[in-house]
């Protein structure tokens, strides 16, 4: 078996990991907690990991007194010296990519191969993270009055909140604090209950960096709790910035309460993604972009593609590859790397995948290959499920809901204009594609008049972005951005400068005050 070699003990022991881990850290210095006690479970083979106890209150305030307390020294470092101690956080991360990578794969159930991929995000933000530190540029503009001089500066911003979900345990994290960091930021992190002991590896390797470095442990923060922790920091006037990751419903609710204090938001939510395909595509990319687009991450990601909008021509063609493409899939343990689909991440998320199979059954979808719960040697977690294709309307109640799971719907359509207003038609706008080897289709499809989304990409499915592009996504998505281009811009505040070098006092517009 071509698996993760080691023990999940011995991972577990070097990345610092207990049988029972308290819930909160100011960098190596890590709380007594007095919230409920959780056990993590693993999805691939419904065993207990480790125990964590909660954060409770009194946590949660000797966080946020520490991350206000190292504001003050983190923001006086230079950007440069503090993207060199970043850069130390992405070697770190490079001596123990297999072991947090194999940790993701077992807690979250994502493949090996994606979970290792997570940890190369968070190594690639870390090498974006440390060239940013020299490139954090305002601009210059000229005044409109003579011996002026008028420039922008960009300041960082305080305490960044950064809440993630299950899907993407560590590389979100990453994403935000990297770039934070660097912008002069403190960290506080709430990790999502359901991976909290990858968010304690991520931790541990991270903390002795900081330590190293003489820097204050209150920089990179950790406080692992349930939903009144989320509540407390989208209410907590102290975090200028929280930067939320997971479902529109909890978006909405974490935007709406940021916004009442009129906090700061950079809100990464839900995606119903479509892949068009043209009569001129190429389906030896689009099968495989589309199959691993909606079968990765067992469906779990917000850029999994949950659509297919395909030219009548070829319909049927694709739909037969993709039953083909399909049957070959291997279903099991995520850590046995000859298996592609890993399990869901709990039984919640299976009884999800259930209900919404009926309701598409019930509002008229043609089952092309039917989903199911699996059980069995080697699916004793009750969290593996057998992807599903529907044919479907777009119009559909369920096509328009984003269900965290890999149910694929394929669409048909006739003319162009008419496969992009449907591949708009939903609440969400993350991600998007197209198949096609014509320039007028794919150009089309890049213009004003094409996709609505946030990412919209060309014969590439629409998961797996790269970090050096700002990721996030328009309408019920959140409109919020991450990771690289100027995304870092959300993480400081902008100060505009005016400065007046004469010996007179003009004032702008022309206005006369003389006395
Ligand atoms: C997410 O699902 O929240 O583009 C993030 C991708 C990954 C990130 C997904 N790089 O699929």
């Amino acid at each position: 078996m071509a698996s993760s070699t080691k023990e999940i003990s011995v991972i577990l022991k070097n990345l610092g990991v207990e049988a029972s881990n308290p819930g909160a850290a100011i960098g190596t210095k890590w709380l007594p907690t007095r919230g409920q006690k959780i056990t993590s479970f693993s999805p691939a083979d419904g065993k207990a990991i480790a125990e964590v106890t909660l954060a409770d209150e009194d946590a949660y305030e000797k966080v946020i007194k520490a991350a206000k307390e190292a504001y003050k020294t983190w923001r006086l470092k230079p950007a440069p010296q503090r993207g060199e101690i970043v850069r130390q956080i992405g070697e770190e991360l490079r001596k123990h990519k297999d072991d947090l990578g194999a940790l993701v794969s077992y807690e979250m159930g994502k493949s090996l191969q994606e979970g290792l991929g997570e940890v190369q995000e968070m190594i690639d933000i870390c090498d974006f993270a440390v060239g940013l530190s020299r490139q954090l540029y305002g601009l210059t503009m000229h005044s409109e009055r003579p011996a002026h001089r008028m420039y922008e500066q960009w300041h960082p911003i305080g305490i960044v909140g950064i809440i993630s979900a299950f899907n993407f345990p560590v590389a979100v994290w990453a994403w935000n604090a990297a770039i934070a960091w660097v912008c002069g930021d403190v960290c506080v992190w709430k990790p999502s209950e359901k991976v909290p002991l990858s968010a304690i590896g991520c931790q541990k390797i991270v903390q002795g960096i900081f330590d190293k470095n003489g820097v204050h442990p209150g920089v990179c923060n950790l406080i692992i709790g349930d939903a009144t922790i989320g509540k407390k920091m989208a209410d907590d006037k102290r975090m200028p910035l929280i930067s939320a990751t997971g479902s529109t419903r909890m978006g909405k609710s974490v935007g709406e309460a940021v916004g009442r204090r009129l906090g700061k938001t950079i809100l990464e939510l839900g995606g119903n993604n479509a892949i068009i395909i043209t009569e001129n595509a190429d389906l030896n990319v689009a099968i495989p972009g589309a199959v691993f687009g909606a079968v990765g991450t067992a469906g779990q990601r917000c850029t999994s593609t949950r659509r297919l909008i395909i030219h009548e021509s070829l319909f049927e063609e694709v739909k037969q590859r993709l039953v083909k493409a399909y049957g070959q899939l291997r279903i099991g343990n995520p850590l046995d790397q000859n298996n592609h689909v890993g399990p869901l991440i709990d039984k919640d998320a299976v009884q999800m995948f259930e209900d919404a199979l009926g309701k598409v059954v019930a509002e008229g979808g043609t089952e092309i290959i039917k989903g199911e719960v699996l059980s069995g040697e080697g699916y004793e977690s009750g969290c593996y499920v057998k992807p599903a294709i529907f044919e479907v309307k777009n119009e559909f109640e369920m096509v328009q809901h984003e269900t965290f799971a890999p149910i694929l719907y394929l669409i048909k359509y006739s003319t162009l204009d008419e496969a992009i207003e449907m591949q708009n038609a939903v609440p969400q706008g993350l991600s998007s594609a197209i198949m096609t080897t014509n320039m007028r289709e794919s150009e089309l499809f890049l213009s004003h008049a094409g996709s609505d989304c946030g990412i919209a990409n060309v014969n590439i499915g629409t998961s797996g972005a790269e970090i050096g592009g700002a990721f996030g996504g328009e309408k019920e998505t959140g409109g919020g951005r991450e990771s690289g281009s100027d995304a870092w811009k959300a993480y400081m505040r902008r100060q505009t400068n005016t400065i007046n070098y004469s010996t007179e006092l003009p004032l702008a517009q022309g206005i006369k005050f003389e006395f």
